[in-house]
């Protein structure tokens, strides 16, 4: 599958969110771009019936962070179906890039197979701001509308296989 946009969905496959708890987990970092993501996903979140008391937003101070977070987040509230895990790393800055964006990925991995839950890899990793700023909300779409889908099915997924 071809996808031009992040923002580009078919919305009859996406499930009713209505009873969902999920948390979102923003990295401080290039804080108007993880802004325009956070807000991508809770908008989407509430297009598909998620209660606005049933989304919680914490911070973190970089993407580094975003896997304790998460693992924070589950851990403290046992009723939370899902985690979002927001970030953008950008490589034209940093030569830590490849440790950041391999660590981030690797650790989102391990959370969700530790508790057992979708945590999603919402990580913008791009070659500079423009990049970014296409993903967040410009041409390409926005990749936190795209975390928010993956979280829907993700959970849903789940609750089809509890009651198999
Ligand atoms: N965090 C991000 O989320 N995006 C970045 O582009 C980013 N670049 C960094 C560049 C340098 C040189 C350093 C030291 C940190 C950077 N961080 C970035 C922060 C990182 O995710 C983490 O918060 C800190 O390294 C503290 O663990």
């Amino acid at each position: 599958m071809k996808k031009t946009n992040l923002s580009d969905y078919d919305t009859t496959l996406v499930p009713s969110g209505k009873g969902y708890r999920i948390g979102i987990v923003a990295a401080e970092w290039n804080q108007e771009i993880t802004e325009a993501l956070a807000r991508g996903a809770y908008d989407t979140l509430r297009e598909h019936a998620v209660e606005e008391h049933d989304i919680s937003l914490i911070h973190v101070p970089g993407s580094f962070e975003l896997t304790t977070g998460a693992d924070m987040m589950l851990s403290s509230d046992a009723t939370l179906d899902g985690v979002i895990c927001i970030g953008c790393v950008i490589q034209g800055e940093t030569r830590h890039f490849d440790f950041i964006c391999e660590a981030v990925s690797q650790g989102i991995t391990n959370v969700a197979l530790k508790h057992g839950k979708p945590v999603i890899f919402s990580v913008l990793t791009t070659n500079d701001m423009q990049q970014a700023i296409d993903r967040a909300g410009g041409v390409h779409g926005n990749k936190g509308v795209e975390g928010a889908v993956t979280v829907l099915k993700m959970i849903h997924l789940q609750q089809q296989l509890k009651t198999v």
